[in-house]
């Protein structure tokens, strides 16, 4: 599939006998426009060297509450989860509306590394190397059609596997969304592993939303369902507290969660090392995402 924005190296850009730990120094991303920023290229000052979170960091401290509140619950719990087979429903204003198979999907899809930063409304971070897909190659199989103008998200539920929707701690199943062009954004991925292995169930296997920019709860987990609409979706955290969770959840440092500052956040792992960090305009993606936000009162639409 031709790719409309590829400034994101892959690990066949390295040096083949370069492994994760070689390639993750010369990675280098999140700078928009075209052309791959490798190290000791001049071109070296637009970009950044993301150094992503070890696995252990990654796959151990999460949120997925349908396996429990605390962030070691969905490491213990979400080993129940049945991701085989696996279907995401595209349904709404698409032309080719269907169940489509999870392997269909990842045939039809080019897999490419991203390293993210990640960070969650409750003022962590990390830094993450997705591997996965374009939502908005996803979308064009499925035909957006014309009157579409959102992207709503559902997650699957299922009591018998997922200890923690049998409380009602969230109104289950978990939904998210997005406005159509957020949806269609290049950096906006479905993510289908983590270091080049399947992603573990705990960060939402077989397959989730990423969306970078946005706080971490709109990366919604195991996906089953994707309907386009012309209205904004309801979303799981809006529904919980709308004065707390607005649809849009942007990243920004000036816009204060109602409890705490979002100016800076604590960069996960490090242990005694651990340190905080300015929190960044759109988590660091300003450069790519600004304008489609152009002209919106950020602190009302947060
Ligand atoms: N279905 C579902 N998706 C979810 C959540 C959840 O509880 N259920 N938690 C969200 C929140 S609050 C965060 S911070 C991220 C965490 O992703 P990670 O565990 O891969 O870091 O998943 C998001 N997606
Ligand atoms: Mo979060």
């Amino acid at each position: 599939m031709a790719r409309r924005w590829t400034n994101r190296l892959t690990e066949n850009d390295a040096t083949p006998e370069a492994d994760f730990f070689n390639r993750r120094q010369i990675i280098a991303l999140a700078a928009g426009g075209a052309g791959a920023a490798l190290v000791g290229l001049p071109d070296a000052a637009r970009a950044e060297t993301l150094e992503p979170h070890p696995w252990e960091d990654i796959t151990s401290y999460n949120n997925y509450y349908e396996f429990g509140t605390g962030k070691g619950d969905p490491a213990a719990n979400a080993h129940l989860l049945t991701t085989e087979p696996w279907s995401v429903t595209i349904d709404g204003l698409v032309d080719k509306p269907g169940n489509y198979a999870f392997e269909d999907i990842m045939a039809a899809m080019t897999i490419e590394e991203r390293i993210y930063r990640f960070r969650c409304v409750e003022a962590w971070s990390m830094v993450v190397p997705w591997n996965g897909f374009e939502l908005a190659d996803l979308l064009n199989l499925a035909g957006v059609q014309s009157r579409a103008k959102y992207v709503a998200f559902e997650t699957a539920l299922r009591p018998d596997e997922m200890p923690g929707t049998r409380t009602r701690v969230l109104d289950w199943p978990y939904v998210e969304g997005l406005r159509l062009d957020e949806a269609m954004h290049p950096l906006t991925l479905m993510a289908t592993g983590i270091y080049g292995r399947d992603i573990p169930n705990q960060n939402g296997a077989p397959l989730r939303l990423v969306v970078p920019w946005k706080y971490g709860f709109k990366s919604i987990k195991s996906v089953v369902r994707i309907t386009l609409t012309d209205k904004e979706p309801p979303t799981s955290w809006n529904k919980a507290n709308a004065r707390e969770y607005g649809f849009y959840s942007n990243v920004n440092p000036e816009v204060a969660h109602r409890r705490w500052s979002q100016a800076s956040e604590r960069v996960i792992g490090g242990g005694l090392f651990a340190k905080r960090q300015p929190t960044l305009m759109f988590n660091g993606y300003q450069e790519e995402v600004a304008s489609l936000y152009k002209g919106m009162d950020l602190a009302r639409f947060f």
